[in-house]
């Protein structure tokens, strides 16, 4: 691929697809102005998620959030357009589902179900470095050279 229209991976979680909210993420990205690249929707093994994860190794949550990961299918989305990687974070909203604003996916569909809050419905790319490593490890097929 040689196009440099900025790209970023989003993850629905385990979460997200099992409550049927797949649908519904994909339709604010789209509806949003984003292009959808490529998807998959699959169960991540753990070497994938220990990768994915790694900036978080040796955090207290870092085992619960691979566990929580690989419990089921997850859509993984390639989407572009200008600053998506951004524009999704927006979207997606804060970390804690309790507390990210109303409008957002998180504060609209998500809560916190128990201590933790490591079931909030999507991931998303936070870095122009960050989403083409992950893209890399997510659709090896889809890195660029
Ligand atoms: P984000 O997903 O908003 O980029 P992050 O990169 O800081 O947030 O953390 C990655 C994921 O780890 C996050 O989506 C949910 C989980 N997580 C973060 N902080 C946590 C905490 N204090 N307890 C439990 N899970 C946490
Ligand atoms: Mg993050």
């Amino acid at each position: 691929m040689t196009s440099t229209t900025e790209r970023t991976l989003i993850l629905v979680k385990p979460d997200g697809v099992a409550r049927g909210l797949s649908g519904e993420v994909l339709r604010r990205v789209e509806a949003k102005g984003y292009r959808l690249e490529a998807a998959e929707l699959r169960t991540p093994d753990r070497h994938l998620l220990e990768e994915h994860y790694a900036e978080h190794a040796g955090k207290p949550f870092f085992e619960p959030l691979v566990e929580f990961m690989a419990s089921g299918p997850v859509l993984a989305v390639v989407a572009s357009g200008n600053r998506v990687i951004e524009g999704f974070r927006s979207l997606a909203g804060a970390t804690d589902p309790t507390a990210a604003a109303p409008g957002t996916i998180r504060g609209d569909l998500g809560r916190t179900w128990d201590t933790a809050v490591t079931q909030n419905i999507v991931h998303g790319s936070d870095s122009l470095e960050s989403a083409e490593r992950e893209i890399a490890l997510w659709f090896p097929a889809a890195a660029r050279a």
